[in-house]
This record gives structure tokens, sequence and C-alpha cells, in this order.
């Protein structure tokens, strides 16, 4: 798929304020600092379109990118910020489960892992909610420039119906983009 136009629609804090014209959306979700921003970027052939910050924000937004006028990107905001309060963990948990479980345009979720860290406690967590709620997800695993080859091939075995993706180099750019292209044709969601 070549990507022709991408840009920044808006943030959206609560239900009221998402896209309600139907296009097919995919969520990018992980750690905070797994990579999210970057990947979208690599995927989108743009630089900093998707902003690459440290810091979490203080609110809770839902990020929105219009990707060839045919379906949107959806940043969602990291989970495991140590700096969170626990009030902002539980606010976190509620948009979030709630827009993953009810976004009906919502085709596809893309649950990134660190390569380096394997999958972690609140990666377990998240990936057991959605298994719970049989909402269908899709594994990429994240910065394997970091990886040496025999590592690298360790991680691949493990998890072998997976994407492993380098925003460094470009590794994983054409499988996800060809992915995203196939689920838009089927038209309905990826199991
Ligand atoms: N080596 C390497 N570093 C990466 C890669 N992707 C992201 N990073 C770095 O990891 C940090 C967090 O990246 P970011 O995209 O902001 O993560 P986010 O918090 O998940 O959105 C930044 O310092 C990036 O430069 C990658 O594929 N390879
Ligand atoms: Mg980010």
């Amino acid at each position: 798929m070549l990507i022709k136009k991408a840009e920044f629609i808006k943030s959206v804090s609560s239900a009221a304020g998402l896209p309600d014209d139907g296009k097919p959306e995919f969520a990018f979700i992980g750690r905070s600092n797994v990579g999210k921003s970057s990947l979208m970027n690599m995927l989108l052939g743009r630089k900093n379109l998707v902003k690459t910050s440290k810091k979490p924000g203080k609110t809770i937004l839902l990020n929105y990118f219009n990707v060839n006028d045919l379906f949107y990107f959806v940043d969602l905001p990291g989970y495991g910020f140590a700096s969170r309060s626990k009030s902002e963990q539980d606010l976190w948990r509620i948009l979030i489960e709630k827009y993953l479980k009810t976004r009906k345009s919502l085709v596809d979720i893309f649950l990134l892992i660190d390569s380096r860290h394997g999958i972690l406690p609140n990666d377990e967590q998240m990936i057991e909610f959605l298994e719970h709620y049989q909402i269908g997800y899709t594994p990429v695993f994240t910065k394997t420039d970091k990886l040496t080859k025999t590592e690298l091939s360790v991680v691949k075995q493990k998890y072998p119906d997976s994407f492993f993706a380098s925003a460094v180099s470009g590794v994983g750019k054409k499988q996800l983009l060809d992915y995203v292209d196939k689920i838009l044709r089927n038209g309905e969601k990826a199991e």
C-alpha cells in the first residue's frame, strides 16, 4: 500500500469526540516508550507526524490520523507510566477499555511489544483483557534493530504469529502496510 496522504486530524478525550464517519480505524497500543509513535511515523513515511515524547501528557487523548482519506490510525495513550497516579491509571483503564470494547469501526489493534523485553506483566494484562472480550489484535515486536540476529530469531520462534519491526531500519514496513491493505480489502476484523 502506498501512503499518499497522512495528516493529524484531532485529539479526542471522550466518546463524544470520536469521528462518526464510519471509516475503518487501526489502533496502536503498548507500554509507554515501546516505540509506538516512531512505528506510526515509519509506516506513514513521515518524520514527526506522530509526536515522540518522553513525558506522559496529563490528559488521556486518542490521536487520530487520516491516512489516504480511507482509514484512520489511532495513537492510544501508552500504559505503564510509573509517574501516573492511581486515579490517572483508573481513568486510562475506563476510557481505553471502553473504546476497545465498543468502537464499531475499529478493525484491528496493533499491540506493540519491545523485542528486547518480550511480553511484560502489563502487556500480559492487556492481552488477557483483549482475549477475555474476544477483541482481535495483532502483536508487533518493536525495535528489532536493537537485537542481534540470534536474539531476534529466538523471539521470532517464540511468537511466530507476529510482526517484527524497526522504526530505525524500516524493517516490517511493507509487511505491516500489506497487512493493513488486506484487512481493508476483506472489510473485516483480523482474528
Ligand atoms: N533503536 C530504536 N529505537 C527506537 C525505535 N522506535 C523507537 N525508538 C526510540 O524509543 C524511544 C520511545 O519512542 P516513541 O516512539 O516515542 O515511543 P512511544 O512512547 O511508545 O510512542 C525514543 O527514544 C525512540 O527514538 C526503533 O525501532 N529502534
Ligand atoms: Mg508516543
